[in-house]
């Protein structure tokens, strides 16, 4: 009996470590193991056993060779291809491929449009079908990606009928990646575009990198930084950029890239970017039709200007409609599209990195640009390239006005104004993609012009490459806001996806067939952006060339989490969660309850140990790397975290209503009403609108000072939560994944403590007032934190 006990607990132990084989992470979420559930494994293949799937595009050749070799490796079995339906048979394709999926589509489905897909079960003739389809060759691969991911997340396929479609157009990743390889704000190692070998050396990462982009549906990506380098739209590089583009196409994914305003001066031998002088809009259109004779389907360009010293048409006393109309006017003959980004301030020209961090070495050039301030001796900055008149600050004008109100200012005088092919970019919050913000005034305030959402995935403030914070919950929150632009219901997602001012918009579009030789050109064209004006929503990447792309393999999951979003903002972080993890670690319903607790709880729990209550901005300047909140040195006044806590001996907080900055007034009335009185606003966001007492009564009868110090300890505690978590799956994770999360989780946990260490002891100096008790303590001084230097920390992205 011992024997046999022992023969089973061998063989038990053989089959666990065969299933849980080593995993690197390279695979992401598309890792089609081997169904692990017998019987579901037996269900699985009696119900699937064979495939009609015509492919007579690229597109559909790649949905094809998807479906075979990942249904090949889950149920384990080479499934054969027909050209007629046998029993159990799967049907791919669109209407032109097939009478039954016509009949289907405009029977059962006639809402159907763009690149949306149907997975149907249907008995034609006596054969039970699965079908899977669409109106475009796109959508089909869509289609397949989603019946894929029915089976990794072990759900039924016996009785399918659903329908989904994207709800913005534009599904786009942005990447700060230098020519250089460098990634600004990137923590996964260098760019996963090797410029030095393009064209000519196609790395098996661009094409795994489309497979995983279309799996959930992404449709675009910006290859370079918004902190633009003109060279890459020499010939040289354009034929790099070519290369890439022919890699993604038959996944659907268009090529987009940065435009430096200046580049007409930078590589194109003018005096002047003026986007009002005719030699300079020539130059821009003679370079559009360029690039497009090169790549047919060119996305269009992203634009960063006036800001961060980037030049723009402020640099020429010219307008944002000026300058972002100018490359609209070049692009519209081909299609394209320009994404003018309302992350503005600063005009003046900033010398090379100067405005990454206020690191001596980076801030020479801060320095050489202010020197003079105020003295008014020179007027006119050398910008290294050439020279651009414009004003320095006097150090008046650097202790800076409310900058969370500068992209109203700058934009809402110009609604309506820019050509049908722009899509104004605006960051989730009015500052920058702090752990938490309110919506950006901006979406509730232009009716008349169609805004872009940008997202930030990597983790610049979230505590970069090692902490686990899942920002699908951060993500919804910002789109579930209601802006109150059309009345109640006019969430951030309707402004994003048209439908607050465009009843019927949110819902179905096509992406234009992107086969080579077929010029996309038309897809915006005046009538069709009259009937659907664009929409679009942008994530900044978290991805490198780290083995598992992300470095923390949970920065997967806000990849994938982004790109499900953009494709249906309805659905809950919770469900996101679910298939991530399902697909990524495994169906074992310890593992998927543990990890998405884990998940869920993340995004509060940085926010309370980093920025609770509305604090912001607060994090050190080294790289954006730990806290900072005593930094009062940078250069502007408004990259010093004293600028935005405003801590005193009365409270902290930034008072952003009439007393204050008045900043409030640019939201609705009705959104303004839920923050204006410091005893109604919702907590977590106190401290973007009011500076309170230290004394200030909280909801739950604490005062201010005694919750702040309890969020900063919930935050911590709930990392150590985590670990817990974590630890209770040890043998249910692969030991590769297991390790590494446990190693980050450890550093986290670290990390939650130095920021609760060093806020409260700084925040002390002002309230003076007691640590309460249950909260943690530090032996370290104060003076200790702030002699903290990081001077490599990652994401500098220094030389362009
Ligand atoms: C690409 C913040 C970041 C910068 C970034 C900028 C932007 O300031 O720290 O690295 O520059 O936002 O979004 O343009």
């Amino acid at each position: 009996m011992w024997n046999i006990m022992r023969t089973l607990i061998m063989a038990c132990t053989l089959l666990a470590s065969l299933q849980l084989r080593a995993e690197d992470g390279y695979r992401l979420w598309l890792r089609y193991d081997r169904i692990d559930d017998p019987a579901l494994l037996t269900q699985y293949r009696s119900s699937v056993t064979a495939m009609v799937f015509p492919a007579p595009s690229p597109t559909l050749l790649v949905a094809r060779n998807e479906l075979l070799d990942d249904l090949g490796s889950m149920l384990d079995k080479k499934l054969p291809i027909r050209t007629t339906p046998s029993d159990n048979c799967i049907l791919a394709g669109t209407p032109s491929s097939s009478p039954v999926i016509a009949q289907l589509l405009s029977s059962k489905y006639p809402g159907l449009a763009g690149d949306g897909y149907v997975l149907h079960s249907q008995l034609v003739e006596g054969k039970h079908l699965i079908i899977i389809a669409a109106h475009s060759d796109i959508g089909v691969l869509y289609g397949v990606f989603a019946f894929l991911r029915l089976l990794q997340t072990h759900q039924p396929i016996q009785n399918i009928s659903l329908s989904s479609s994207p709800l913005v157009q534009r599904r786009i990743l942005d990447h700060w990646d230098n020519l250089t390889r460098t990634v600004e704000r990137g923590y996964a190692g260098a760019s996963i575009w090797n410029w030095h070998l393009l064209p000519d050396y196609i790395d098996q990462r661009y094409i795994d990198y489309a497979r995983a982009n279309a799996s959930i549906g992404i449709n675009g990506t910006v290859l370079t930084n918004v902190n633009a380098n003109s060279l890459v739209l020499t010939p040289l590089y354009l034929q790099k950029v070519r290369a890439l583009a022919d890699v993604f196409r038959p996944y659907g994914i268009r090529v987009y890239l940065t435009a430096k305003f200046s580049a007409p001066v930078d590589i194109g031998g003018l005096k002047t970017a003026d986007p009002l002088d005719p030699a300079v809009q020539k130059w821009w259109k003679d370079k559009c039709d360029e690039i497009y004779s090169l790549i047919p389907d060119f996305g269009g360009f992203l634009v960063k200007a006036n800001s961060e010293g980037q030049p723009g048409p402020q640099t020429y006393g010219r307008t944002h409609t000026d300058g972002a109309n100018m490359f609209a006017d070049a692009l519209a003959p081909h299609g394209g599209i320009v994404m003018w980004r309302a992350f503005v301030y600063d005009v003046r020209p900033q010398r090379k990195n100067e405005h990454f961090d206020d690191n001596p070495a980076h801030a020479e050039g801060h320095k050489a640009a202010t020197a003079d301030a105020g003295t008014s001796k020179t007027p006119v900055v050398d910008s290294g390239a050439h020279n651009i008149p414009v004003s320095r600050p006097s150090p008046g004008e650097i202790s800076a006005p409310d900058r969370f109100k500068q992209a109203y200012a700058e934009f809402t005088p110009f609604d309506g104004k820019f050509r049908p092919n722009v899509l104004i970019q605006v960051k989730n919050g009015p500052i920058d993609f702090q752990p938490r913000e309110p919506f950006s005034p901006l979406f509730g305030a232009m009716s008349k012009t169609p805004l872009m959402m940008e997202f930030q995935i990597t983790q610049e403030y979230l505590g970069q490459g090692t902490h686990l914070v899942y920002e699908a919950p951060l993500f919804k929150e910002v789109l579930d806001a209601d802006t109150y632009a059309n009345g109640k219901g006019s969430t951030v997602a309707k402004i994003i996806d048209g439908s607050a001012f465009h009843p019927g918009q949110g819902s179905p579009f096509t992406t234009p067939t992107l086969q080579p030789g077929i010029s996309p050109g038309g897809q915006t064209t005046a009538d069709q952006l009259a009937a659907a004006p664009l929409t679009g929503m942008a994530g900044v990447s978290n991805i490198g060339n780290e083995r598992n792309w992300t470095n923390h393999p949970f920065g997967q999951a806000n990849w994938y989490a982004f790109g499900r979003l953009a494709w249906d903002h309805t659905l809950s972080a919770r469900q996101i969660a679910d298939e991530w993890v399902k697909q990524t670690f495994s169906n074992n319903t310890m593992v998927v309850s543990a990890i998405e607790k884990m998940m869920m709880a993340s995004r509060e729990a940085v926010v309370n140990y980093m920025t609770p209550l509305g604090l912001h901005h607060i994090m050190s300047s080294s790289g954006h790397y730990g806290p900072g909140p005593w930094l009062n040195n940078a250069p502007r006044a408004d990259w010093n975290p004293v600028y935005y806590h405003r801590a005193d001996a009365y409270g902290i907080g930034f008072d952003r209503t009439a007393t204050g900055s008045n900043a409030l007034t640019q939201y609705q009335p009705q959104v303004r009403q839920q923050w204006l009185d410091s005893n109604t606003c919702d907590e977590k966001f106190l401290l973007w609108f009011h500076h309170v007492s230290w004394s200030h009564k909280m909801k739950d009868g604490h005062t201010f000072w005694d919750e702040l110090c309890n969020r900063y300890q919930s935050g911590v505690d709930t990392v150590k939560w985590m670990q817990r978590q974590w630890k209770s799956l040890a043998g249910l994770i692969d030991k590769e994944r297991f390790t590494q999360v446990s190693m980050l989780l450890n550093i986290q946990e670290k990390e939650a403590e130095w920021w609760r260490n060093a806020c409260l002891l700084y925040f002390q100096t002002f309230s003076r007032m007691p640590i309460p008790p249950g909260v943690g303590h530090t032996d370290q001084t104060l003076e200790y934190y702030k002699s903290l230097r990081f001077p490599y920390a990652p994401g500098t992205g220094i030389s362009l």
